[in-house]
């Protein structure tokens, strides 16, 4: 018996052994060499600890406006995010600057520069209304989706967007002339109902659609560059967080926006990012708190980190230091620690000097 049993063994050692693991790829079945290797490079960092990103943090600061090399970050800790974040809205209106006055040339400019550097890039994007010509948080028509979505009224309109924003990512390229792979987070926060594709604004289904057609348009004009990111805002629910899922073809990362607006902000941020990064490991996708934010002398360097110890998570991100050189720069939520306060600083510097934690340095 005992023979019998360690020749078993021996042998499912063998056939283990014979069958190498099936390597981790991205949703598109044509995706390039960069967006694999990206992925992959993910997928391994996720294992070592969580990266720090922040919104347009090589655009501006508090008090700064586009000064070579500058973060608010580095300034503060002496390195920078290992995940830099980038905002497109009004690209599709063919401005030269976001809805943020950021100049879209030099987001282009340290979109290079950061990818030389082995940072990792992450774009965001708040399209105008299209049905109304008004913001993306204009929610006072349901019928937007339906409109731009094949058959609807602004369809055509919508492609010349979709087009633009494909132009752009063409221009997205390395010295050696290949394009740089970045994470696309559109249609983000889906759960919150504050952007005309939010959940009580369009129909799941118009929701699906719209994110099946995106990912398809971009990889119809030769985009196999990106990875993208499925987003809801707060979520209580696995299922809630799934409610617009657009299908595994589609989705290389499991996000979740989560900010601090309260006592209960991290029993629920705790038990979201449970089963959000339960559920990315079974599709094998990567897992991301794309947006948090809060306050408080151990907000980041404890309460924060003792949840992201927990669970396999690649990135969080904070949004903008919004520039307002006049006043004293203000901590919010939705903007990283970089301000005034000396006790979040050190807060924000224990966080950084935790092990656990992943920065440009060390993610080389
Ligand atoms: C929001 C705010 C806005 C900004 C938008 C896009 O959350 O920061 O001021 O325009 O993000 O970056």
């Amino acid at each position: 018996m005992k023979v019998l049993l360690s020749g078993l063994l021996l042998f499912s050692i063998l056939t283990c052994q014979a069958q190498p693991a099936r390597a981790l790829l991205p949703a598109d079945p044509q995706a390039g060499p960069e967006a694999v290797k990206l992925f992959q490079r993910m997928m391994d960092l996720q294992k070592k600890g969580v990266m720090y990103g922040h919104q347009d943090d090589l655009m501006y600061g508090y008090t700064w406006w586009y000064e070579k090399d500058r973060s608010d970050i580095r300034d503060l800790v002496g390195d920078y995010p290992a995940v830099a974040g980038f905002e497109l809205g009004h690209l599709e209106l063919g401005h030269e600057r976001s809805l943020d006055s950021v100049s879209f040339i030099q987001i282009r400019e340290q979109i290079k520069i950061f990818h030389q550097r082995n940072g990792i890039i992450t774009v965001s994007w708040h399209p105008d209304n299209p049905l109304t010509g008004r913001s993306a948080w204009d929610v006072s028509s349901k019928l937007v989706v339906k409109s731009i979505l094949p058959g609807g009224e602004n369809h055509a309109k919508f492609n010349t967007w979709l087009d633009l924003l494909a132009d752009y990512f063409l221009t997205l390229k390395s010295e050696d002339g290949r394009l740089i792979p970045f994470i696309f987070r559109p249609w983000h926060e889906h759960s919150g109902s504050f952007f005309w594709w939010g959940k009580n604004i369009c129909t799941s289904d118009e929701y699906i659609q719209l994110w099946q057609y995106t990912v398809t348009y971009l990889r119809q004009k030769g985009l196999h560059n990106i990875l993208y990111a499925y987003n809801t805002d707060r979520v209580l629910t696995l299922d809630d967080y799934l409610e617009g899922y657009p299908g595994d073809e589609y989705i290389d990362m499991l996000s979740l926006d989560m900010y601090d607006r309260g006592p209960a902000y991290f029993g629920e941020l705790d038990n979201a990012m449970a089963f959000v990064s339960h559920n990315a490991g079974v599709r094998n996708k990567l897992c991301a708190l794309s947006e948090c934010g809060g306050a408080g002398n151990t907000w980041f360097s404890e309460s924060l980190l003792n949840v992201l110890k927990k669970y396999p998570v690649s990135y969080i991100l904070n949004w903008r230091n919004t520039y307002n050189p006049r006043a004293v720069p203000e901590i919010t939520p939705y903007s990283s620690p970089s301000g005034k306060n000396e006790q979040f600083k050190a807060d924000f510097l224990r966080f950084y000097n935790d092990p656990h934690t992943l920065f440009l340095k060390d993610i080389q």
